[in-house]
């Protein structure tokens, strides 16, 4: 079944034989690189549910879904190069990781145990621990030590039918480690079969060489770092921490100053820890989204909501601190804010590379309906990245990123606690191997 089911083209004389056959019958056929069938679509082009298509075919071209239908309706003149049998799987759009800090060194498994003995997150923090022992290891590493701790995570990510990933700085903290991260990232998307975007989080945690000095560190990003960074194309976006323990709205409505005068679109930690205004400060500026959101207030939602923000939900980062305070999701339904889902894949509040097992807890935990989770993780996830035109559902012209799961029904990939059902990933209309 497994092996049946992996996307793969069939005998090389069948796609001699269908190119001949093309050739043969001039402009008149509709040509195409790639046909999958024996599958059912999940589009999740639909505003709620999954936008099902049992017993479908789908077709790529120059890496772009060019049809996709019922099998039966399949154009009488389509000629395919290569047809891949979806041994009666479940296809749905290759899944989006719209928030991950996937590159680190180090771990901090040490203090998962102190935690577990009684002490607080805060408390490590406070005493050298946390994001900053994290920064410590991170500065120490060298670019490809970086480069393959990272890569086993984003294989894990892989394995579970990822297929963009956004990656954020934030454990370098001072320009030369905060760029070898972001070159990790890019090298990531570029030597893997996977899309990857970055995004600039200097901001945070403050690093010791700024103690007491918040406003100059702000200052020295948006003047000094993100200027530079930009010039050598390492920054998608722009990111920040908005707590207490981190930065103010303020502070970080001037570095979001700074990213618009680049042209570069904005997000938020906001409101993880506490309410600090910071969805309002995410909607005022026409923040891409705010993450986290268990403290965040009415007038907070309601801004985002006309701002068009996406609230991107964490459990892995509310499960791993014990959090009881779970988001509003009811509220966010209510006035039509998307809601993604993602990792937060980072060492210390979310040291979690398993999509599938994040879309089982944003059930679980925060009350969303299955399909609203894949959702979340496909067509609103998608949109928290701005690339909602280009991928994130299945749809003629979108781009042909896709997952194939060994599941019964959709609803099987948010049901199962993880779960290894993926069995194939394709990635701009081509296969891609497992790893
Ligand atoms: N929110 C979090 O939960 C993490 N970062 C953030 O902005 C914490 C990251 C860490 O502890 O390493
Ligand atoms: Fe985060």
């Amino acid at each position: 079944m497994q092996e049946r089911l992996q996307a793969r083209p069939r005998a090389g004389s069948r796609r001699v034989g269908s190119r001949l056959k093309a050739l043969l019958q001039g402009n008149s056929a509709m040509q195409v690189d790639a046909v999958w069938t024996n599958l059912h679509l999940a589009t999740l082009d639909t505003p709620s549910g999954y936008g099902e298509i049992e017993d479908a075919a789908i077709a790529v071209r120059d890496g772009r879904i060019t049809w996709l239908g019922p099998r039966a309706r399949l154009p009488q003149n389509l000629q395919s190069a290569v047809s891949h049998d979806g041994g009666g799987g479940w296809l749905t759009p290759g899944l989006i990781d719209c928030h991950t800090h996937l590159v680190w060194a180090g771990s901090r498994a040490d203090e998962f145990e102190r935690r577990l003995q009684g002490a607080s997150y805060a408390e490590i923090a406070a005493a050298g621990g946390g994001i900053l022992s994290t920064v410590r290891a991170t500065r120490a590493a060298d670019e490809q030590a970086l480069y393959e701790q990272s890569l086993r995570r984003l294989h894990a990510l892989s394995a579970q039918g990822v297929t963009s990933v956004e990656i954020k700085s934030g454990y370098g903290l001072e320009l030369h480690a905060e760029r070898r991260c972001l070159r990790v990232a890019r090298r990531l998307g570029s030597e893997q079969r996977v899309h990857v975007t970055t995004t600039f989080l200097g901001a945070h945690t403050l690093p010791p060489e700024y103690a007491g000095r918040a406003d100059d560190y702000i200052d020295a990003l948006a003047t000094t770092l993100l200027p530079a960074l930009h010039a050598e194309h390492l920054v998608d976006a722009v990111d920040g921490y908005c707590e207490p323990i981190a930065f103010t709205p303020a502070q970080l409505r001037r570095l979001f100053d700074a990213a618009r005068m680049l042209g570069l679109p904005v997000k938020l930690h906001a409101e993880q820890l506490s309410d600090g205004g910071g969805a309002q400060l995410a909607a005022s500026v026409a923040a891409l989204s705010a993450d986290h959101l268990e403290y965040v207030s009415d007038a907070g939602l309601a801004a985002m909501a006309g701002a068009g923000t996406v609230a991107v939900l964490l459990p892995g980062a509310y499960y791993a601190l014990r959090e009881t305070r779970a988001p509003p999701v009811a509220a966010m339904r209510r006035l039509g804010v998307p809601m993604a889902v993602a990792t937060d894949c980072n060492p210390g509040t979310s040291p979690c590379a398993s999509p599938l097992l994040m879309l089982n807890m944003a059930c679980t935990l925060f009350g969303l309906a299955p399909d609203e989770a894949l959702a979340g993780m496909t067509r609103h996830a998608a949109r928290a990245l701005g690339l909602h035109a280009d991928r994130g559902r299945l749809a003629i012209g979108l781009r042909a990123d896709f997952a194939l799961w060994d599941v019964a029904h959709p609803r099987e990939l948010a049901y199962w606690i993880g779960g290894r059902s993926c069995v194939g990933r394709v990635v701009d209309g081509v296969p891609v191997e497992a790893t």
